[in-house]
C-alpha cells in the first residue's frame, strides 16, 4: 500500500494524468462511434497468444507458477501453420458478428503485433514471424467486419512491473527496486501508439487488469495506471476509437462504454460486477462458449447454440452488446465445437437479426416465458419457451403481431391496457421465437 502510494504521489509530480479526461467531452466522432457500437450488437473475442500451447488457458502462466523466462521459450515453437485471417473473419461475420476484438497482448506479455517496444512479440519474436494483427485488420477491412483490441495492463513477465499486483506471484519476476513502473507506463503508451497507427481505425481499445491492484481504493486506480494519460492519448490519435476497461468498477472519465464480464448488466452471478452499477455509457457483456477465454483443450463444456442465442436475445434487451469469446487453437484453427455454434447463430439472425441489430432495451422486462428488446413503435417479444397464448400490459394501442420468422400473422384481442396473443404455431423446438407487435 505505501509503495503504490509512494508511486501515486510520484506520477502526480510528474504530471502524469494531467490531462485528465475529466470533464471529458467526447467529440462527434466519438459520440457516432458509440452509437454505431451500440447497434452492433454482437461481437466476437478471441483470446489467443503463446498460452494457446499448453491448451490450458490464458492463466496457465499465473495458475502453474511458470517462471517468465523459461513460459518465455513457447514464443520459439509459435508457428500457427493454418491461421488464415480471412478464414476467421468469414467464419464470424456469417455468425452475425460486427466485431472482433482480439487480445493484442495478454497478462501473459506476449504481444501478437509488430512492436518496436518489446521484441517478445509475433514477428520478432517467433519463427512464424508474421503480424497476426496486421493480417486480421486486412481481413476486417476486406470484410467490412470492425476490430477492437483487447490491451492488458497486467503483465507477469516484465521485470518493470513492480509494485507487482495481486496475480501472477509465482512467475519468478523479481520483487525489488529494480522495478520500474513509470517506464511500465510509458512502454503502455509505446504500445497503444503501435496500436493506434499501425492498423488503420480501430473501433475500441479494451483494457484488462486494473483489478490487478485493487488492494487500492477506485479513487487512485487512475493514477497508478495513468488512465486518464491513455485514454486521452487514444482519443488523441483516432478520437473516434471507443475506450472501454474490463476494472468491474464504475465507469471512470474517458471512457466510452461500459463492461461486464460474464453477466448481463444488472446481475452478478460471476461475481465480478458487484461493486459497478449500470451506467448510461454503451454496455458490452463478455461471454465465454465454454468455460475458457483462452484455449482449453479439456473444457468441452460449451453452451449450445440455442443457449447462445438467448444469451444473445438476454444481454440484447437488457440494451447491451454480446461479446462472445473463441479461443483459437495452437495451429491457428477455431475449433469446430466454436465453429459450429456460430453458424448456427448466424442463421438465427439472418432471420431474426432486425431483432437485435439497433435495438434498445425492451419496455417489458424478463418474464419467465423471455425477453423483449425495442427499436421505435416494434416491440419484439423473445419467446424462449412455446407459448400458445400470451398475455401482456403494453405501453401504447397494438397495431399488428407478426412472427418474424414466417411472417404469420398473431390474431390478438386488447382490452384496456392488455392485450392477448394467439401464436398461431408456438414453436417447440425453435431457440427463440420472436413476435414483433408494431404499436400505433
Ligand atoms: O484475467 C482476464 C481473463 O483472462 C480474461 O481476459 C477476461 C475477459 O473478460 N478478463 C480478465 C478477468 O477479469
Amino acid at each position: 500500500m505505501k509503495r503504490i502510494l509512494v508511486i501515486i504521489v510520484a506520477l502526480l509530480a510528474l504530471g502524469v494524468g494531467a490531462v485528465a479526461q475529466e470533464g471529458y467531452v467526447p467529440t462527434p466522432e466519438n459520440l457516432a462511434a458509440r452509437e454505431r457500437f451500440a447497434a452492433d450488437r454482437f461481437g466476437v473475442f478471441i483470446h489467443w497468444g503463446l498460452y494457446a500451447q499448453p491448451g490450458r488457458g490464458e492463466w496457465v502462466m499465473q495458475q502453474q507458477n511458470i517462471d517468465y523466462r523459461e513460459y518465455a521459450r513457447l514464443a520459439n515453437s509459435f508457428y500457427p501453420s493454418k491461421f488464415d485471417a480471412r478464414a476467421w473473419v468469414r467464419a464470424i461475420k456469417a455468425g452475425g458478428a460486427r466485431y472482433i476484438t482480439i487480445t493484442s497482448r495478454h497478462h501473459d506479455g506476449f504481444s501478437l503485433f509488430r512492436s518496436a517496444a518489446t521484441p517478445y512479440n509475433a514477428v520478432d519474436g517467433t519463427p512464424f514471424g508474421r503480424d497476426i494483427l496486421g493480417e486480421l485488420a486486412e481481413a476486417c477491412r476486406e470484410e467490412g467486419i470492425r476490430l477492437h483490441f483487447y490491451y492488458s495492463h497486467v503483465d507477469w513477465g516484465r521485470t518493470d512491473y513492480w509494485p507487482r499486483g495481486r496475480s501472477g506471484l509465482g512467475t519468478g519476476r523479481p520483487d525489488g527496486k529494480e522495478g520500474d513502473w513509470q517506464h511500465y507506463l510509458d512502454f503502455i503508451n509505446r504500445q497503444l501508439t503501435e496500436l493506434l497507427t499501425q492498423y488503420g481505425p480501430i473501433g475500441a481499445i479494451w483494457f484488462d487488469g486494473v483489478w490487478d491492484h485493487d488492494a487500492e481504493p477506485r479513487e487512485a486506480q487512475p493514477a497508478i495506471w495513468n488512465l486518464y494519460g491513455q485514454y486521452a492519448l487514444i482519443h488523441r490519435l483516432q478520437p473516434g476509437c471507443l475506450v472501454g476497461n474490463n476494472h468491474h468498477l464504475d465507469p471512470f472519465p474517458g471512457e466510452d462504454i461500459q463492461i461486464f464480464e460474464k453477466d448481463v448488466p444488472g446481475e452478478n452471478e460471476a461475481g465480478f460486477s458487484g461493486t459497478a452499477g449500470v451506467s448510461r455509457l454503451p454496455l458490452e457483456t463478455c461471454q465465454t462458449m465454454n468455460h475458457s477465454w483462452g484455449y482449453n483443450i479439456t473444457d468441452r463444456a460449451y453452451k449450445s447454440a440455442d443457449e447462445l442465442i438467448r444469451y444473445l436475445a438476454r444481454t440484447a434487451s437488457k440494451g447491451a452488446n454480446l461479446l462472445l469469446n473463441i479461443g483459437p487453437r495452437p495451429d491457428g484453427t477455431l475449433p469446430e465445437e466454436a465453429l459450429a455454434r456460430l453458424e448456427e447463430m448466424g442463421k438465427w439472425l439472418q432471420i431474426n437479426g432486425e431483432s437485435i441489430y439497433g435495438t434498445q432495451a425492451g419496455c417489458i422486462p424478463e418474464q419467465p416465458w423471455g425477453v423483449t428488446t425495442q427499436k421505435g413503435n416494434v416491440l419484439y417479444l423473445h419467446l424462449f419457451k412455446p407459448q400458445p397464448e400470451l398475455t401482456l400490459e403494453l405501453p401504447g394501442k397494438l397495431k399488428s403481431a407478426v412472427l418474424l420468422a414466417e411472417g404469420t400473422t398473431v390474431s390478438f384481442k386488447q382490452k384496456k391496457g392488455t392485450v392477448t396473443l394467439t401464436i398461431p404455431d408456438p414453436a417447440a423446438s425453435t431457440a427463440d421465437q420472436v413476435v414483433a407487435l408494431t404499436l400505433r
